[in-house]
């Protein structure tokens, strides 16, 4: 194991708070100590590069896009490759790699330090057809990381440069950020200027706030719906205009920013910034936010003691959302978990082989503070003590009804336990705790599958023993986290593989295959997935013939008719591209993915 130098949130825009630079330290020498793959290995090939251009062609473009960006501004993806870890991560490839790590890896990398700079790179992307992935920071983690699909592309590395919290308006608790801000960069930000604003944060803090936004990611406090919360966008269109979407299409009064960008969503007419969300219609360099006030809060877990109680907690989950009793997006999870979060190796609690045995999570569960459970439920409450108190009355009477339920405040847990965590990411304090699910494995990597799913007994139970029949079938542990919005829940279910295992990787992306085509079938779809499946799941959006795909295929077309832009993400292609091959879909897709990429 390499010396340990985690960047600092000082040095680095990407780098971790001081407040956790020891966790991150411990977290970090968890994760290597039960890591067999070397730091990095020798390329096959020297650089990989974008299709249709021979080596000539690229030294050009190369050489143009310096003459742009300058010598720093432009890196050529030549060297080893290296995994890292979460707070350490690379730009250059997905370090949770479903396929061999150099399949899915950028020619170059970018890094505009302006909107007009990302402009003209767009433009020399037009000059030359070079396709191009932009990146806030590269940490979508378990959905592609930074890696491009396809191989080849230029990766827009736009946070390096283009990181600052560009306002923050106290009075209309609202911020405006650049890419490169991460939730622990927003949350310190706010700390430093000492106002009481609070942020809303995913499961781990080191991701982009407009990255994660615009990829309709999910955090857990009232505000925990990241593009719902979202207001106004400045966006860089693929032949390199720009436009800002919301109030501030209206410029300023003396050439300002609009006084209302932040404050009202829509502009006149259309409301388009949807389509810059999950999309390849433009790079957005700035975003706006909403902030919430900061307010008293009391998080809790609720504990049920068999399988089947899952059902009825479903249906009494659905009430209390949809009342907006529930003050936030609770989770619930399932008794493994409580394992899994403690940061220790499956190995811990089991060494046999197949899946982990439901008797021995509840021997394990048995062991811990929460005792022999099936799930649990973490929710938290907000505003002042009485309201608060009114509400959890409420709430326990209602879950009271589960026999063996048990609700728990974090003052009767140890100091070690998870929900103190939860209390942190719940009144929106970016922390690291989530990562020591991947102490699980030797080499762990993890894949999500997110599938919606309606807010009631029937269709939680189809989809969750579909997920766990496929999950035993492949051979995996079944990890199911749901997130609760309300009248749907994301089902998310992380599928944790060893990356030194060829057989483990094989699986993972049999399983993701069989999963999103068997929950389609029953009538369930995704909300995110993997880059390598996106185009399963969008296949699966089907109705009319394909109705949906067609008309984001023509807006693809209009806004970029060379296809430069992030050519496949989420499933949309280019006309150049379209039914040559690209698309992974179909039996063996990812099987054959080597002669396809
Ligand atoms: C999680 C939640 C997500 C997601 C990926 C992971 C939580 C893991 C609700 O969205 O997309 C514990």
């Amino acid at each position: 194991m390499s010396q340990s130098q985690i960047p600092s949130l000082n040095s680095l825009h990407s780098g971790v708070p001081e407040r956790l630079a020891k966790e991150a330290d411990a977290a970090r020498t968890r994760l290597y100590s039960i890591r067999t793959l070397p730091e990095s290995k020798p390329r096959g090939e020297p650089v990989r590069l974008p299709p249709n251009i021979t080596q000539d062609g690229f030294d050009t473009a190369i050489n143009a896009l310096v003459k742009i960006l300058g010598e720093k501004g432009v890196e050529l993806n030549d060297k080893e490759l290296k995994d890292g870890w979460y707070m350490e991560h690379p730009n250059t490839h997905d370090a949770y790699h479903v396929i061999d790590q150099e399949e899915m890896v950028c020619s170059a990398l970018a890094y505009p330090c302006s909107t007009s700079e990302v402009q003209s790179i767009v433009k020399w992307a037009n000059e030359y057809r070079i396709p191009l992935w932009p990146i806030s920071m590269g940490r979508n983690i378990g959905y592609g990381g930074a890696a491009p699909r396809v191989p080849g592309s230029v990766v827009v590395d736009l946070g390096r440069n283009m990181n600052q919290v560009l306002r923050i308006d106290e009075n209309n608790a609202s911020c405006m950020v650049e890419p490169g801000v991460s939730y622990f960069k927003l949350y310190e930000e706010i700390q430093k200027r000492d106002l009481p604003l609070w942020i809303d944060t995913p499961d781990l803090g080191g991701g982009s706030v407009l990255g994660n936004a615009i990829d309709r990611g999910v955090g857990y406090t009232p505000y925990g719906d990241h593009f719902a919360n979202h207001c106004g966008m400045e966006v860089v269109l693929p032949d390199g205009s720009l436009l800002r979407t919301g109030m501030g299409a209206i410029p300023g009064k003396d050439g300002a920013d609009n006084p209302t960008w932040e404050s009202f969503q829509h502009a006149y007419g259309p409301a388009i910034d949807g389509i810059f969300s999950q999309s390849n219609f433009g790079i957005v360099t700035k975003m706006g936010f909403w902030l919430m006030p900061e307010t008293g809060h009391q998080s809790y877990m609720i504990t049920f003691p068999r399988e089947e109680d899952f059902e009825q907690i479903v249906d009494i989950i659905r009430p209390l959302a949809l009342k907006r009793i529930l003050g936030n997006i609770p989770q619930l999870r399932h008794a493994i978990q409580e394992l899994a979060v403690t940061g220790k190796p499956r190995t811990n609690w089991y060494t046999g082989s197949g899946r982990f045995p439901r008797d021995v999570v509840r021997e394990g569960v048995k062991a811990l503070p929460v005792g022999d459970i099936s799930w649990v439920f973490y929710g938290t409450q907000y505003g002042d003590a009485a309201s608060i108190k009114s509400q959890l009355d409420i709430i326990k009477s209602e879950f009271s009804k589960i026999k063996g339920s048990r609700f728990m405040l974090p003052s009767e847990l140890p100091a070690d336990h998870y929900i103190h965590s939860r209390v942190n990411v719940c009144s929106g304090v970016p922390v690291l705790k989530e990562l020591d699910w991947l102490n699980w494995k030797s080499n762990a990597a993890h894949l999500f599958f997110s599938p919606i799913t309606p807010t009631d007994s029937k269709n939680a139970r189809t989809i969750h023993n579909l997920i766990d029949n496929l999950h035993q079938k492949w051979g995996f542990d079944t990890f199911p986290t749901l997130c609760v919005a309300g009248r749907e829940m994301h089902y998310i279910a992380n599928i944790v593989y060893d990356r030194a295992d060829e057989d483990e990787k094989r699986r993972a992306r049999g399983l993701m295959r069989e999963m999103i085509a068997a929950a389609a079938k029953e009538g369930f779809g995704e909300y995110r997935t993997h880059l390598l499946f996106a185009d399963q799941v969008a296949e699966t959006y089907g109705w009319g013939g394909g109705a949906l795909r067609k008309f984001n295929e023509t807006i693809k077309d209009a806004l970029d008719p060379n296809g430069i832009l992030a050519p496949g993400r989420n499933g949309i292609w280019p006309k150049s591209y379209r039914g040559k091959g690209w698309e992974l879909v179909g039996e063996g897709a990812l099987q054959s993915v080597k002669a396809k990429i």
